[in-house]
């Protein structure tokens, strides 16, 4: 068992927990008119906004003696410099080189990594190029209309939501869409109004032997023979016409030749970028294919400049420590078990499921480092929606439940369109959301609300524990000035960082998924007994039984 709790700085921050707990987020604004400018941060054209959380300078000097107890930077440095700090796949974490733009080498078992990085970028300079240029063609000489991505999980969430983040600069590209799920009902409407004369299929998958994906890629490819029929007169037709319209992102390439296609459309990675942190990658192909390479270069610029604030800045002003701190106050002092993400921007519809994964599959974890169980939560539960649309719904609970969420709202100034009175509501409404979550309404505000509106005192005295609002609900807001690929960068490596630091705190390995090749595991045990008229199943427990033989029953059935 790992303890953090017999630390006395765990301890006296256990203390400190108390006396925040006597205050209230009104009282600590009224305490430092300055509050916003003592808790509040800038990166380029970011601004970080902590001023809503129900801490003072004293709990910040607390949680930050804490990190260089557990020596966050100490494991921070060693992730840079290669060390294979994913201890149960003994494996490097180096995204980070994937965005390295500063010239300086980054290695692993002491081999430099950027010149492989810098033919890995080229190879998806010219592909995504030939592709929007028209140079590169389909079977029949037509451009490229569209491009089907077939990923899961780290190969789908980061390329997904990016391209819908940055859709506005995807003006020129060819459509770009995302088949992940096993259930046929996704490949099948993606495919229904698509023409294979004109259509790319990224088979995108880091091991290439996931089952959903190679399903997927299968019945695509069987798909595409099929629709294109007419023109294959042979078999060297059947392997041309994939060449042009199969490329694949592994570092399989012993399964991606066996699955037909040619290495010399094979884009590479390596086994140091780990799933959910590989949209840098080549598995980022399909938002340089939808936004142009020179657009995808700007968010490795973006995440870049991130990353160097990370590793240089004092972890005083360093922002994902910060973040990250935060995370670990409410986690593990205040009681918090999720964690919302509210973006006030259509175009960050996905970034609630992206962050979902990055938070939940690197912190969901109850051993530490050295597999002793922990004593102290680790990663919450991470969840969330664009707002407004939110505010019709679950934000209900958030105002007046009886749980503590802490909030993310992201914003930005200056929208892609020029309908200001659209803008100017959803800027309102999301500082009106924060500011009412922290301050909340008071049983005095509510009483002279009601009594304005005429009502008698036995219906204020009913309707009032309805009407107020308890407060001290804390957020963050970060705010930017507008969503370009720049921006989009350095937010997302910052939340990168913070999930780092919470799992370096923890002492937890936030590199490795166990839970996720357990799945992977269990449904081949399974598929074998789903064979129509099979005899009933009775190798399993009860449940599983059960199910399976109610679903055969009906499958039996024409
Ligand atoms: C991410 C996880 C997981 C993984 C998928 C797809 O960190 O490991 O989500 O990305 O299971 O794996 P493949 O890319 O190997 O198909």
């Amino acid at each position: 068992m790992t303890t953090l709790r017999g630390l006395d700085i765990w301890q006296r921050l256990e203390t400190h927990r108390d006396d925040i707990q006597r205050t209230d987020l009104r009282g600590l604004f009224r305490q430092d008119a300055e509050r916003f400018e003592h808790f509040s941060g800038r990166l380029g054209d970011l601004l970080i906004d902590y001023s809503k959380h129900l801490i003072t300078k004293e709990t910040l000097r607390l949680l930050r003696e804490l990190a260089r107890q557990r020596q966050v930077e100490a494991l921070r440095d060693r992730m840079l410099a290669g060390d294979r700090v994913n201890v149960t796949e003994n494996r490097a974490v180096l995204h980070v080189a994937l965005r390295n733009r500063s010239g300086r080498s980054m290695s692993v078992d002491g081999r430099d990594v950027m010149p492989e990085v810098a033919i890995a970028l080229e190879h998806m300079r010219q592909f995504s190029e030939a592709i929007r240029t028209g140079a590169a063609t389909g079977f029949s000489g037509l451009r490229m209309t569209d491009v089907v991505n077939i990923g899961i999980g780290g190969s789908d969430l980061g390329p997904a939501m990016v391209t819908e983040a940055l859709r506005p600069y995807a003006q020129e590209g060819p459509r770009v869409h995302f088949v992940s799920n096993v259930d046929g009902a996704h490949l099948t409407e993606t495919l229904r109004d698509l023409n294979a004369a004109t259509t790319l299929f990224i088979i995108a998958s880091k091991t290439f032997t996931t089952e959903e994906t190679m399903i997927n890629a299968r019945s695509a490819r069987e798909w595409f023979l099929s629709a294109s029929k007419d023109s294959l007169h042979g078999a060297a037709d059947t392997t041309t016409h994939i060449a042009r319209h199969f490329v694949a992102v592994s570092t399989n390439e012993r399964e991606v030749r066996q699955f037909g296609i040619d290495a010399a459309n094979m884009f590479v990675f390596w086994d140091w970028v780990g799933g959910r942190y590989s949209l840098w990658s080549s598995i980022g192909l399909p938002i340089a294919l939808a936004v142009g390479f020179e657009r995808f270069v700007q968010l490795l610029e973006g995440a870049h400049r991130m990353d160097e604030h990370f590793r240089t800045a004092p972890i005083e002003d360093n922002l994902p420590v910060t973040l990250g701190l935060l995370g670990v106050w409410y986690g593990d002092f205040l009681g918090a078990d999720s964690h919302a993400v509210l973006p006030y921007v259509q175009y960050l519809e996905r970034l609630p499921a992206f962050l979902q994964q990055l938070d939940m599959e690197s912190n969901g974890k109850r051993v530490d480092r050295e597999g002793h169980r922990v004593d102290y939560p680790t990663g919450p539960i991470v969840w969330g929606a664009p707002g407004t649309n939110g505010q019709h719904a679950f934000y209900q609970l958030l105002h007046q439940g009886t749980r503590l969420v802490p909030c993310d709202f992201l914003v930005g100034a200056q929208p892609h369109h020029a309908m200001a009175e659209h803008h100017e509501s959803l800027l309102a409404n999301c500082f009106a959301q924060s500011a009412a979550l922290a301050f909340g309404k008071t049983e005095a505000e509510a009483r002279a609300e009601l009594e304005s509106q005429g009502l008698a005192a036995d219906a204020v005295a009913r309707l009032l524990p309805h009407k107020v609002f308890p407060g001290s609900r804390p957020s963050t807001t970060i705010a930017y000035r507008h969503l370009d690929p720049t921006t989009l960068g350095t937010l997302l490596a910052l939340y990168e960082h913070k999930v780092f630091v919470m799992g370096a705190l923890w002492n937890i390995n936030s590199f490795d998924q166990w839970g996720v090749e357990l799945g992977k595991q269990l449904a081949r045990r399974i598929r074998p007994q789903l064979e129509r008229g099979a005899a009933p199943v009775t190798s399993h427990d009860g449940s599983t039984n059960g199910l399976l033989n109610f679903v055969n029953a009906f499958r039996a059935l024409p």
